[in-house]
């Protein structure tokens, strides 16, 4: 499987709009806390936003209402992986990825035959509360050794500036908030990352 390099992760549908019409190929819905009925609405809006515009939604968490919008992937974090039923979600035909901070939890991911791998923080990052240190570009080449052909996701204090590094060390995919949706304008910023990122199309 292919993932586009570009792989932005945003908190509601709204950005969806927003950013995809302008050439993403690949989202990340992350929306935490909220009520059941605002997530389904929120996941349904994206799905359609994304189909118009050919781009890969991937669902972070609720699988159950990913499965039940017909969304085909999902995103889970260690604690979900361990909560989730990851039978149902692959009778149903989704893909998924799966996100690692260490060795232990690269082979609990590798496990259920994950689509790619994810690893962070590589750089300090503001956006997640996390007990690990900045992984570091070296980590990544690591990752990437041991995982060999399945994708492997960047995350965590990714930049457009220092982006180039973790391709350089084999990543196939920076997923990236802050820089984009923290920038003072989000559009420019994007079409940016689309305009670096295309090389390692
Ligand atoms: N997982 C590891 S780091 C991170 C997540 C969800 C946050 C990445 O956000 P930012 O703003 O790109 O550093
Ligand atoms: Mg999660």
């Amino acid at each position: 499987m292919n993932l586009d390099p570009f792989y932005p992760i945003v908190d509601s549908s709204d950005w969806i709009a927003r950013l995809v019409p302008l050439g993403v190929r690949l989202v990340q819905l992350r929306i935490k806390d909220a009520p059941q009925d605002r997530l389904r609405r929120e996941i349904a809006a994206s799905k359609a936003v994304c189909e118009d515009h050919g781009c890969q939604l991937i669902v972070n968490d609720h699988w159950q209402l990913a499965i039940e919008e017909g969304c085909d992937f999902v995103h889970l974090g260690q604690e979900d992986l361990a909560e989730a039923d990851v039978r149902a979600i692959r009778k149903a035909g989704l893909r998924l990825g799966v996100s690692t901070h260490d060795g232990e939890e690269l082979e609990t991911a590798l496990s259920v035959e994950p689509d790619y791998v994810a690893l962070g923080p590589v750089y300090p990052t503001g956006s997640k509360d996390l007990k690990w240190a900045p992984q570091g570009l070296d980590r990544i080449a690591g990752w990437k050794r041991q995982i060999g052909g399945l994708p492997l996701v960047a995350i965590g204090g990714l930049t457009l500036e220092r982006v180039s590094g973790v391709f350089e060390n084999g990543a196939d995919a920076a997923a990236v908030i802050s820089d984009v949706t923290g920038n003072p304008d989000p559009e420019a910023r994007t079409r940016a990352w689309l305009s670096l990122t295309a090389q390692w199309r």
